[in-house]
């Protein structure tokens, strides 16, 4: 387990190989900054070495690159995947002061966020990968309050109803076990839970 709490985030990471395999085809990347919160997902296409050089393409150009916009991010991203099989991304990324998300996604990589009211927020997945051709991407943006809790996972966690998982769980830590339990045996597992401090 992976995990990063400061004044305004506190966030746990679980990753877990496809069962038999050594090595995750997928990669996650997390950073604060003194004014953002930066995490992200990305499902490289196939399994295993394969998969993982398209995934760590992300977390490489985010570590350089992290305060441009999740759309600029993914625009960079995609054209390191040329020559690469692709891979699915979601990059999240979030304003302490405004109390702003930003969130851009290109393939089945999940967001879920639950406002402190019992509002969640579901973002639509946008079809496809990145795969180094012209990609349309479509960012979104809402607000957060103090308290709002989210989950970022990749497709190798089959959350039944996310609703439950933060209806049924009161701290961050206990949402985390709960989302483990989805996790599946047959492809990587990703998954990035987190909340909103302030
Ligand atoms: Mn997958």
């Amino acid at each position: 387990m992976d995990a990063l709490t400061n004044d305004f985030v506190e966030v746990y990471v679980h990753q877990e190989a496809k069962k038999g395999n050594q090595i995750s085809g997928d990669m996650y990347y997390l950073h604060a900054a003194d004014d953002y919160f930066i995490c992200a997902i990305a499902d490289g296409l196939g399994n295993g070495p394969i998969a993982r050089l398209s995934a760590e393409v992300i977390p490489k150009m985010l570590e350089r690159h992290h305060h441009e916009t999740v759309d600029e991010l993914l625009l960079r991203c995609n054209e390191q995947m040329s020559g690469k099989r692709g891979a699915a991304v979601a990059i999240v990324k979030m304003y302490y002061q405004e109390k702003k998300v930003e969130y851009s996604c290109v393939g089945n990589v999940r967001f879920y966020m639950m406002q402190q009211q019992g509002t969640m927020v579901y973002p639509l997945p946008v079809m496809g990968y990145l795969s180094g051709r012209k990609q349309n991407l479509k960012k979104q943006t809402f607000n957060y309050s103090e308290g709002s809790r989210f989950v970022l996972h990749s497709d190798g966690v089959a959350l039944k109803s996310p609703k439950a998982a933060f209806m049924q769980t009161a701290s961050t830590y206990e949402l985390f076990e709960n989302v483990r339990r989805s996790a599946k045996q047959d492809d990587d597992s990703t998954f990035i839970v987190g909340s909103l401090l302030q």
